[in-house]
């Protein structure tokens, strides 16, 4: 077994005081860092959005964040501009540890697209390349930590478990948003999916 520690989106914009807080998104970060010497690899994802991505409530007049629209790939949650390519919020946590990251993976730099997954954007089809990534070096097995539970910790574990990678969800180490029962959906989609919660 090569076992990957795959880190989703602990950013700024996630964490207490941005645009799209996270409520104790910060409280995770010291115990993810004593964590990554355990594993074989150490992945991040970083949210990365261009200023008119169309996940964003404020390109879409008349709508507010939270608010549910149709795409041309399905339902999509308008958010509030956050996670913008370059910006401060975009960054990680400051106190993260990304020495020991092998790959940085980048998502959601399609204006027309969002990525929750770190596998596929969010029509399900157009992929980011970490499945490439992690079977050529042959990683079999993944634990997923991070920002935010309901939304891309719960679809990069489900894309995962899909592709036949062995999931877990520290969950103990993930924070949600929790719109509408999404973080209770969440769960049970990760369960039935075949992930392991722990
Ligand atoms: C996320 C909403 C919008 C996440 C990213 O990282 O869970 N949620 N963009
Ligand atoms: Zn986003």
């Amino acid at each position: 077994m090569t076992h990957a520690l795959i880190v989703i989106d602990v950013q700024n914009d996630f964490c207490p005081g941005g645009a799209l807080a996270v409520a104790e998104g910060d409280q995770i970060v010291a115990p993810i860092n004593a964590l990554m010497a355990e594993f074989d690899a150490v992945i991040l994802t970083q949210d990365w959005h261009p200023g008119d991505h169309s996940s964003f409530a404020s390109v879409h007049p008349g709508k507010v964040p939270m608010e549910l629209v149709d795409m041309p790939y399905g339902p999509q949650v308008l958010w509030p501009d956050h996670c913008v390519m370059g910006s401060e919020g975009a960054e990680f946590h400051p106190a993260l540890d990304t020495t020991r990251a092998d790959l940085i993976l980048r998502k959601g730099f399609r204006a027309a697209i969002d990525s929750y997954s770190a596998f596929f954007e969010n029509d399900h089809t157009t992929p980011t390349g970490l499945e490439g990534y992690l079977r050529s070096r042959g990683i079999n097995e993944l634990t997923l930590v991070g920002l935010a539970t309901d939304f891309c910790v719960n679809y990069s574990a489900v894309d995962a478990a899909k592709l036949g990678f062995r999931v877990t969800v520290a969950t103990g180490l993930c924070r949600g948003i929790d719109v509408e029962g999404s973080l209770q959906a969440a769960l049970n989609g990760m369960r039935v999916a075949g992930v392991t919660l722990a």
